[in-house]
């Protein structure tokens, strides 16, 4: 599914993250992205990973445990709704998820080593779906989306979590 496809059928809150991403394969964009937030985060100084710019804002570790939380929260509903589940699938709080989790008593590589293994295996899952999948159309979050445009959300959302950190976190 292509960017101007995925942006029909993507609920309106998650447009401005699809928009951020240049016109592509949605595949190779999850690829090279990963490869990218390899070098970006490997190459993060060991001393601010702890780092937040404003009282009550995430961490560094908080904003990469974010984005792992949506790629699994993601790929769950790509996976239900690739495969003809019509239920309607939950939303969820994203500052109960990190407030609950213990990204800050963890090291950035074992964070970084978790976001590698979802995002690869979302990448196995979305290799595997025909384009009659890709386009196929669910309810997430009280939203219509299709498949295309939930993996085109990954994409956008991790952009702008990596951007910020680059612009607000990096002293
Ligand atoms: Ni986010």
């Amino acid at each position: 599914m292509n960017r101007s496809e995925a942006l029909a059928t993507s609920p309106e809150f998650y447009k401005r993250y699809i928009e951020q991403v240049p016109d592509g394969d949605v595949l190779e964009l999850l690829e090279t992205q990963l490869a990218g937030m390899h070098v970006f985060f490997l190459g993060w100084p060991e001393d601010q990973w702890d780092y937040r710019y404003a009282e009550g804002k995430w961490s560094v570790k908080q904003v990469l445990g974010h984005i792992t939380d949506a790629e699994r929260i993601f790929g769950y509903r790509i996976l239900r709704i690739a495969r003809k589940d019509s239920t309607e699938l939950p939303g969820y709080d994203e500052n109960d998820f990190v407030a609950a989790a213990n990204f800050d008593s963890r090291t950035g590589m074992d964070l970084l080593e978790e976001f590698d293994l979802c995002r690869r295996a979302n990448q196995v899952l979305l290799r595997s779906l025909d384009a009659g999948a890709m386009a196929r159309l669910g309810n997430a979050n009280g939203f219509l989306t299709s498949v295309g445009a939930v993996a085109w959300s990954l994409v956008g959302h991790a952009e702008h979590h990596v951007r910020v950190l680059g612009e607000r976190y990096r002293k």
